[in-house]
């Protein structure tokens, strides 16, 4: 898989070179390609934003180099990925249809946003999916940090990027994708509190009833949507 992202911090995408993701790379499983925008400005100031149309606080993302940007990553066939605190909820569904494409394009804005006019061109090209994507309600200061959680969600979903892909498979007969059981390792007690005593028992069928229980009580607690 090809992934490209396009961001004023290019910066920000150094941690992909670390761990399982950085050793996907190497194994080339995955091919990480980041560009700064400032790249594709023609002025000596090298200008991304501007004033917004209709006022209000705030800078706004220039079309043009967004635009030039765009036209020399997107590929036919490749899915845009517009990070914004406005879009559809990123979940584990979602990271499993993006392991499936050839190519993803992160577009990280910043400020108030980027001209409106950018997703609405490339929507009408049908050669690329364009997607506005949230990964929850709350405001960053750009797309870079919720790009990087899409990115780590979806590499490691790429097979052969995972060293045990047992661990894949228990996750997706879960709910949402998610072991939602408590889980304990030695020792067998800690600062007073004890690994319960089932899940030292052998029984299989007895520990998956005891984790699916506890999953249940968990699910009750956790605070969702
Ligand atoms: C975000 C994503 O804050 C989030 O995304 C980054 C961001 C910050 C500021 C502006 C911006 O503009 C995007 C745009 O797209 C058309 O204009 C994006 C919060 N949860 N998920």
């Amino acid at each position: 898989m090809k992934i490209s992202a396009i961001s004023i911090f290019p910066e920000y995408f150094q941690p992909l070179q670390l761990s399982l993701i950085g050793k996907a790379q190497e194994k080339s499983l995955v091919e990480f390609n980041v560009k700064d925008l400032r790249d594709f400005t023609h002025d000596t100031h090298r200008t991304v934003d501007d004033t917004p149309y209709g006022g209000g606080a705030g800078m706004v993302m220039k079309p043009e180099p967004w635009g030039e940007a765009l036209d020399q990553t997107l590929t036919d066939g490749c899915d845009l990925i517009v990070l914004t605190p406005a879009g559809k909820r990123f979940n584990q569904r979602l990271a499993e249809k993006f392991s499936q494409s050839p190519h993803l394009v992160f577009a990280c804005g910043r400020y108030e946003g980027i001209d409106a006019r950018v997703t609405e061109y490339y929507r009408s090209q049908p050669r690329y999916r364009v997607h506005e994507i949230s990964i929850g309600d709350y405001v960053l200061n750009g797309g870079e940090v919720a790009a990087l959680a899409i990115i780590e969600s979806v590499v490691r979903l790429i097979p052969g990027v995972i060293g045990n892909p047992e661990s894949l498979v228990e996750e997706s007969h879960a709910q949402d994708g998610v072991v939602e059981y408590p889980t304990y390792t030695k020792p067998a007690e800690w600062r007073g509190l004890k690994v319960p005593d089932v899940l030292s028992s052998g029984n299989h069928g007895a520990i998956a009833t005891w984790r699916a229980e506890a999953a249940q009580l968990r699910s009750q607690h956790a605070e969702r949507d």
